[in-house]
């Protein structure tokens, strides 16, 4: 079994490629769940959609979340109604949210929910939200604190960061499966994500960080800072908010208690020597995944770097 740690829309794009090289029964994902959010009484999980869709070949492959083709009706007469409608929920996105939603009423964990969900849709990878608790990350602002996704889609992400808060964190239990996934796994992929939103929050909930340390499955990040940006999302404004400076160093420091391998991009090749000294190998690589093949590229060398005999 091979474990991957996942935000949204980098980690997806990632495990595509992933899931050409080894078999998608073979693999779990935990994925964040800090940016759920509820909206019109219904529980929004935007990371476990994103991976979901993607692995079930219907997301909307332009923006990166939703599905493929969705219309706004629902939307449009919500505003008409005097709904706020400035998350971009498509109709059949939410059926899933419908679903979710009345699935959790019932008494089901969202870990179960989840896996209902991915039963529907023909997802065969092992999907486990990071924790069936409350849990969410507010962002502390100059506009002051505010859910992520306000901070992020609402205001578009133009407010000063001044601090990051994971509301839950203190208490949340990670869900079912998703230690014994670290423990067990053949080897630990931590994908291409925001690391303080998205590996951050994972990372937060009670006893990630020591399975990761205990396990004797490999580690491997792949870098998502090139050349000192994130590839997508907000990461360098929450970096710099922080006190952090923007690049995959930065990146690879945040998880030096247990990281074995990262993947950094060519462009940031000087940095290799500076993350190498914290006892961290450097594979050099191209990580900007634009096609399929470069999505299969990148998995292959992390599957054969880590795992030399597969
Ligand atoms: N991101 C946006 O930038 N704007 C949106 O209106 C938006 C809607 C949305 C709806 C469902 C969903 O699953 C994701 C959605 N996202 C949207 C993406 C999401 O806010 C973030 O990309 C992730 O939370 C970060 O990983």
């Amino acid at each position: 079994m091979i474990t991957a740690l996942a935000g949204g829309v980098g980690a997806a794009k990632f495990l595509l490629g992933l899931v050409r090289v080894i078999p998608e029964e073979e693999l779990t994902v935990i994925v964040n769940t800090g940016d759920d959010i509820e909206l019109y009484g219904l529980h929004i999980s935007p990371d476990l959609d994103i991976i979901t869709y993607t692995l079930a070949g219907i997301v909307d492959e332009e923006k990166g979340w939703g599905v493929k083709g969705d219309t706004f009706h629902c939307l449009e007469m919500l505003r008409k109604y005097g709904y706020e409608i400035w998350f971009n929920l498509g109709d059949r996105d939410l059926a899933t949210h419908i679903h979710r939603t009345l699935l959790l009423k019932r008494g089901l964990k969202l870990s179960q929910a989840t896996k209902e969900i991915c039963k529907s849709l023909g997802v065969k990878a092992n999907i486990i939200p990071m924790t069936d608790d409350k849990f969410e990350t507010w962002i502390e602002t100059d506009a002051g604190l505010m859910h992520f996704q306000e901070y992020l889609v609402k205001r578009g992400a133009k407010d000063k960061v001044l601090g990051v808060k994971y509301l839950g964190a203190e208490t949340a239990k990670p869900a079912d499966g998703v230690i014994e996934a670290i423990l067990n796994s053949e080897l630990v992929i931590i994908c291409p994500s925001n690391p303080i939103v998205s590996i951050g929050t994972i990372l937060s909930v009670k006893g990630v960080r020591e399975a990761l340390r205990a396990t004797k499955a490999p580690k491997v990040a792949i870098s998502p800072i090139v050349a000192g940006m994130p590839i997508k999302g907000p990461a360098d404004k929450l970096m710099k908010g922080l006190g952090l400076e923007v690049s995959a160093y930065s990146v690879a420091y945040l998880f030096r208690d247990f990281l074995n391998i990262f993947i950094l991009d060519y462009m940031d090749r000087n940095e290799k020597e500076e993350i190498e000294n914290l006892g961290i190998k450097v594979i050099l690589a191209n990580t900007i995944m634009k096609t399929l093949e470069d999505k299969i590229g990148l998995a292959r060398l992390v599957i054969e770097e880590a795992l030399p005999r597969k």
